[in-house]
């Protein structure tokens, strides 16, 4: 038996809906929607366009259950980049859905320090310290008064879910990024009541594979989706969706590779300590209960926000042209830290790369192909110490790194990760979100594999892998 599934996999750089057939050794896709992502500047920030990735979404959805073949489209679920939320009343948004990279995030951090010190804050969450961690967010919302007005928050994902079906819930593996979620994965009311943030903003939480509800009537026929397609939650959070379709063995690690790079391995129980937080590692929850012991880099924003910036000023060369320029560097660059928070704001990046290194007395690379090539040297490296830092506190050796996402299609990003770990790297899947969404719902409908480890075995046998030796140095 197959089951025909629709993905919505929403990612800070575009939006895409795929369709897939997924079997017990059956798993194949096709996308049917792409859009971008671009947020919106406005009066008082930074905010994502939600109601258009919605219409989007939605319209690729119509798009999956109109389709020809010979099921009609079973489910849908979203995933999409973690820690952003909605506030609503009485089942009406209250304003517009902000971005994480909204500098508000620098007052929140502050207003969280005050009340609680951040190991004490580790030991409850396990999160490395971020600026847009949802808490710190919802302090600055606090502060400008309006959680005395809202009665409800949801995160991304789970704002789709209630707009297409009614029924509102906070899937696990998405809240565990919020800070409000403690490590035994039950939402830290005391730390709410610390933090003046009410408890009754918070849904039942469920667990990936939970089926929502179906499509109401009005969105389907608003949207013209054919059928009654139901909801499900999956991982919601998009990492853990990927993570769910690394085709990793024992002792693979992976980095999920799009906007940011998400470097770690998998572990059975999360690992919060003063080792950890010293090496800004965070514990996210997995699918099945796994933990995801990762480390946020910085990622191809670095690299994205140069192209941005270049191109505003004239320059006409593409993503492409600049990566080959960058391969025919043969001379040493030298690199920065990649997790430094000057690279998380939207901005100039060429500029800020510059200043790093004379900052530190150092000579900055020169000329657009220098400067891409030290990125992606300096990611790589920011891989490298991530993945040793990882085996070393986990104690599960790494023999083997898996690049997923976007970047798994930038070919000198993986040859760099595998020179700079000394470890092969296996690239591919690109689409491990959208991968990791379909196979949760195609295992509650009772059609592909029960673990973790069949799903992965499933994606290795239905994949084109490329493997990367590193090089000799
Ligand atoms: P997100 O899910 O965060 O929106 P993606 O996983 O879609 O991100 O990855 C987007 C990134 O993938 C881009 O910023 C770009 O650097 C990289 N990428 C996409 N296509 C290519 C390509 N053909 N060659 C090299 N890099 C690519
Ligand atoms: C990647 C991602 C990552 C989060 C960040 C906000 O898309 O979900 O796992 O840390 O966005």
């Amino acid at each position: 038996m197959t089951a025909t599934v629709a993905a919505v996999d929403l990612g800070a750089t575009s939006g895409r809906v795929v369709r897939a057939e997924v079997g017990p050794a059956t798993l194949r896709l096709e996308e049917v929607a792409r859009f971008e992502n671009r947020p919106v500047r406005i009066a008082d920030g930074l905010h994502w366009s939600v109601p258009s990735l919605y219409d989007e979404a939605m319209r690729g959805v119509a798009t999956a259950s109109r389709m020809p073949g010979d099921a009609s489209l079973a489910s849908v679920a979203v995933d999409s980049w973690a820690v952003d939320y909605a506030l609503l009343r009485r089942g009406s948004l209250l304003g517009i859905p902000f971005s994480y990279r909204d500098d508000r995030t620098a007052r929140g951090l502050e207003l969280v320090d005050r009340v609680i010190a951040q190991p004490q804050l580790y030991e409850r969450c396990g999160l490395q310290r971020m600026p847009f961690t949802t808490i710190n967010q919802l302090m600055v919302d606090r502060e400008r008064g309006l959680l005395e007005v809202a009665d409800r928050l949801l995160m991304l994902p789970d704002l789709f879910g209630y707009w297409m079906t009614g029924r509102m819930v906070a899937e696990r593996t998405n809240v565990s990024t919020t800070g409000l979620m403690r490590l035994d994965e039950e939402w830290d009311t005391e730390l709410m009541a610390m933090l003046g943030i009410p408890a009754s903003l918070l849904a039942e939480v469920v667990d990936p594979g939970t089926r929502i509800g179906p499509i109401d009537a009005v969105t389907r026929s608003h949207y013209g989706i054919e059928g009654a397609p139901d909801v499900f939650a999956v991982g919601s959070h998009d990492t853990a969706s990927a993570v769910v379709a690394v085709p990793m063995e024992p002792g693979g690690a992976y980095v999920s590779s799009g906007t940011w790079s998400l470097v770690g391995i998998e572990t059975a129980a999360p690992i919060a300590t003063p080792a950890a937080l010293d090496a800004s590692f965070t514990n996210e929850g997995g699918v099945d209960g796994r933990t995801r012991f990762l480390k946020n880099v910085m990622g191809l924003w670095i690299l994205s926000e140069s192209v941005r910036t270049w191109q505003a000023a004239g320059e006409r060369l593409g993503l492409p042209e600049l990566l080959a320029a960058a391969a025919a560097v043969e001379w040493a660059v030298p690199v920065f830290d990649p997790t430094d928070d000057a690279f998380y704001p939207p901005g100039d990046m060429p500029a800020r790369i510059r200043s790093w290194f004379e900052e530190r007395g150092q000579r900055p690379p020169q000329g657009r192909a220098e400067v891409v090539r030290c990125i992606l040297e300096s990611l790589a490296e920011g891989y490298a110490r991530a993945l040793r830092d990882a085996a070393a506190i986990s104690g599960q050796a790494i023999e083997r790194v898996h690049v997923v996402g976007g970047g798994a299609r930038n070919a000198l990003l993986c040859q760099l990760t595998a020179d700079r770990t000394g470890l092969p790297v296996v690239a591919g899947p690109v689409e491990a979100s959208a991968i990791g969404n379909v196979l949760v719902q195609a295992r509650a409908l009772g059609a592909a594999p029960a673990t973790l480890e069949e799903l992965r075995a499933l994606v290795r046998a239905t994949h084109e892998l490329v493997e990367y030796r590193p090089r000799a140095r």
